[in-house]
């Protein structure tokens, strides 16, 4: 099975480590902390020798329409794709974004809700947004099994990607048990002393899980 682990790189790692997980996983989350503290330059310099298939810029986007068009104009060139807060909501809001992402050939991830203890909006108030911005994905916390069902049931055409494995507390495979796609794995990757050896880890682990709640499904 290919890996269905997204890097979340907050913190970065040397290049030659990106190189070689870029051959492990396919995706990667890049975190508005690294792009304040090394400049869009040095990013781009050192994402050029990797070899993901998607780059998801992770900009906090959550603002009227105008200003999270603004905000990914400065650095669109680093990514594939964005993702932007549903709760938002939709009117000179989501809706200009998407007309840009739309011109810009870039995709919309929602975060339609969120993985640590103090979120507290109920999944349903965003279903509108979402049916209305109809954005390629969702994010989806893997801290909240149940909220990654609801999703899936209604959005069975999104791709889901879940944060909150590891560090935050939820085990690998978990939330794609649950119907997600793609797991974000952040910390657990960037601040271990052997990155190449803890994703091969998590890899496995998350292979177990999904093979072990596939067959109890059957
Ligand atoms: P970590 O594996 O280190 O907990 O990182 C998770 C990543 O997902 C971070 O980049 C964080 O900003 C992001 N994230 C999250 O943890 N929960 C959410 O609800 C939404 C996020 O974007």
């Amino acid at each position: 099975m290919d890996s269905r682990i997204i890097i979340a790189l907050d913190q970065l790692v040397d290049q030659n480590t990106l190189i070689t997980l870029s051959q492990l996983v396919p995706k990667v989350k890049i975190g508005l902390p690294i792009i304040l503290q090394y400049g869009k330059d040095e990013i781009k310099r050192v994402l050029s020798r990797a070899n993901f298939s998607e780059i998801i810029l992770d900009l906090k986007l959550a603002d009227i329409g105008s200003t999270m068009v603004n905000v990914i104009k400065a650095v669109s060139d680093l990514g594939d794709s964005v993702i932007a807060h549903a709760f938002i909501g939709y009117e000179n809001a989501l809706d200009e974004l998407k007309k840009y992402a739309n011109e810009k050939n870039k995709k919309i991830y929602l975060l339609a809700a969120m993985s640590h203890p103090g979120w507290f909006l109920d999944i349903e108030l965003i279903y509108n947004v979402i049916e209305r911005t109809q954005p390629f994905g969702l994010v989806a916390p893997a801290t909240r099994p149940s909220v990654i069902r609801k999703l899936r049931n209604s959005f069975p055409n999104n791709v889901i990607i879940s944060p909150g494995i590891g560090y935050q507390g939820a085990l690998p495979g978990t939330a794609i048990c649950s119907g997600a796609d793609y797991e974000i794995v952040g910390r657990s990757i960037y601040l271990s002393k052997e990155p190449i050896a803890m994703i091969e880890k998590i890899n496995e682990e998350m292979v177990k899980r999904i093979e072990q709640c596939k067959a109890s499904e059957t």
